[in-house]
């Protein structure tokens, strides 16, 4: 499994699956989820009332993933997480850790080949980008070793992307202090 950091905005990558930092709402909100709603189009808020309709009916809960299509993203499907809030107090970091892992685990299902992550919980929920980079490539590598029961994962590449020019830098730091 390929991991690489790109600077830029993640609506755009050209990979199979994009991971979106919800909120157990589902219902949209700002920062990346705002940005990936309005470049899917208003099918995507669709595809998320009726997950609430149905499969989640309390919401997503923190550090678990969903997935819906893309729409109109070049992206075939976006994986909904939710991170951890800081600002709720939520500073487990095993609960950001399970968003990158759920994430990849609802990817290989969909036999996804390439996904590409945000920053999940570093903008409006708080954490420290450095800490989200660490936990993010850790999670990643590890997902990679241990995959769905035994198979060799469908990811072949996990993007991180990253929409600061200063994010995209300590992700690279990150990355190459993980040998
Ligand atoms: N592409 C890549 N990264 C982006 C983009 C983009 N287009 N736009 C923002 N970022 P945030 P969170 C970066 O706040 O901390 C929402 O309202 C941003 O600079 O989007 O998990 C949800 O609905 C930051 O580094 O997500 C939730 O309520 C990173 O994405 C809440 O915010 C994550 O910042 C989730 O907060």
């Amino acid at each position: 499994m390929r991991i690489e950091i790109v600077e830029g905005d993640i609506t755009v990558r050209p990979v199979d699956a994009i991971v979106n930092a919800a909120n157990s709402s589902l219902l949209g909100g700002g920062g990346v989820d705002g940005a990936i709603h309005r470049a899917a189009g208003p099918e995507l808020l669709e595809a998320c009332r009726e997950l609430r309709a149905t499969k989640l009916p309390d919401g997503l809960a923190v550090g678990a993933a969903v997935a819906t299509p893309g729409f109109l993203l070049p992206a075939k499907w976006v994986i909904h997480t939710v991170g951890p809030n800081r600002h709720a107090g939520q500073t487990n970091p095993a609960l950001l850790a399970s968003c990158f892992t759920e994430s990849l685990r609802i990817a290989d299902g969909l036999g996804a080949r390439s996904v590409a992550f945000p920053a999940v919980s570093a903008g409006v929920y708080g954490w420290d980008a450095r800490k989200v980079a660490q936990l993010g490539i850790e999670a990643v590598r590890a997902y990679a070793g241990r995959p769905l029961e035994g198979e060799k994962p469908m990811v072949e590449l996990v993007e991180f992307v990253l929409f600061s020019e200063e994010t995209a830098g300590i992700f690279r730091q990150a990355l190459e202090e993980s040998g």
